[in-house]
Formats: structure tokens, sequence, C-alpha cells
């Protein structure tokens, strides 16, 4: 029997047609749960999220306030270092830039997420905005579980989903970078899975 290396490379069709990055697999179904520590549970009435420009608060929205902005529904593949991805997951969210054109901060050139419990994440201006970034509230028609982030997460699925903060209250606009949690514990400053930048020097 004859095989075509055609035929097997299309069998092995776990990269539905070039949408798994390098090194990365297909959960499927299932949705893993990765946090660094406990879930928070901060009830909403006492929940905000506030745009700092430095560390001056600039703009602050309530709960019922952030559930007013515009939303945009969202759905993406998404992939975390630990090499799972998970195809087509559907959000719903406020954009960044949205966000981020409340305050005016001519300086900002990155941005820092970050979260009840202590976790931040950085991004360069240019990963955060141009509408590759939300703050997302709802996940596959339903409000967002909290093991998964809920009441409200960052969503940055161009990267890889340690980017994609969860319980986040805030963004700060900065004139340099500061690397987070993870970027500071040796993961890669960026983080983009199809260059395959997991780990610093990658
Ligand atoms: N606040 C906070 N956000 C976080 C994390 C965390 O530990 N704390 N883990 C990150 C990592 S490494 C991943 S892969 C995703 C996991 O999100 P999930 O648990 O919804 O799959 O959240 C990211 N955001
Ligand atoms: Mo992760």
């Amino acid at each position: 029997m004859v095989i075509s290396r055609g035929f097997l490379g299309r069998r092995r069709d776990g990269d539905r047609g070039g949408r798994l990055p390098p090194g990365q697999y297909d959960v499927g179904d299932r949705f893993p749960v990765l946090s660094a520590g406990p879930t928070p549970h901060t009830p909403l009435e006492r929940w905000d999220f506030t745009v700092e420009i430095g560390r001056q608060p600039a703009a602050r929205w309530s709960w019922d306030e952030f559930q007013a902005l515009p939303h945009e529904e969202i759905s993406v593949d998404i992939h975390c270092v630990t090499k799972w991805s998970k195809f087509d997951t559907r959000w719903s969210g406020v954009s960044l830039d949205a966000l981020i054109e409340a305050v005016s901060a001519p300086m900002a050139a990155f941005v820092v997420g970050f979260s009840d419990g202590g976790y931040t994440t950085n991004l360069p201006l240019a990963d955060a905005t141009g509408g590759k970034a939300w703050i997302v509230d709802r996940y596959d028609g339903g409000p967002l579980d909290p093991e998964h982030g809920g009441p409200a997460r960052l969503l940055v699925p161009h990267l890889y989903f340690w980017k994609s903060a969860k319980w986040v209250r805030g963004l700060r606009l900065l004139d340099h970078d500061e690397p987070g949690f993870w970027e500071t514990l040796g993961y890669h400053n960026r983080g983009d899975p199809w260059l395959e930048q997991r780990y610093s020097g990658d």
C-alpha cells in the first residue's frame, strides 16, 4: 500500500488548516484552568475598572457603568504556553482601544494589566490596541466563570494566554516597559505563539 506524504499530512489535520502554532496541541472541548493562586471573589458592587496614567487613576467605571460600554463579540483561538490551544472561543467585551481612548495619555507606550490577587502582565501599546485586546466579561453566551477570570479578564488572543490576566481590575499606561508576574519569572516578555516566544531568550 502506498500512502503519500500529502495524504498523511492532511490526515494529521491537528493543525486545523494552519491554525495550530508550533509545539501546540488542540484540547478540543476542554477548557483547562491555570491559576497561580486562589480565585478571588470580588462582589460586583465593589468591583470597578480603572485606567491609570503612571500610578494616577485617570478613568474609572463601576460594574454597571462598564456593562453600559459598547461590547464586541469576539471569536478567537487561544494558546497557552503549557502547549494547549483551544479553537473558536467566544467572548464578549470592551476593546482596550475604547478604554484607553477615554483618557489622554500621549506618553503611553506600554500597558500593564493588574488584577485582584496581585497578578500583572505587560504589553507594548501596539499589542494592546488596534482591535487586538479586550476586557471580556462574558464567555460562550454566559457570565465569565470565576475560575476563568470572572467577573472580567483581559483577552489578548494573539499572544500566549498568560497575557490574558484573569480578575483584571485595571490598566496602567506607562512610558516605559514594566515586566509582569510571569515575565519576571523567566517567561518571554512578549509571548508570540507563532514565533514560539515561550521563555526569555526564545
Ligand atoms: N490573575 C491571573 N491571571 C492569569 C493567570 C493567573 O494565574 N492569575 N494565569 C495565566 C495563564 S498562565 C493562563 S494559561 C491563563 C489561563 O486561563 P484559564 O484558567 O481561563 O484557562 O490565564 C492567565 N491569566
Ligand atoms: Mo499559561
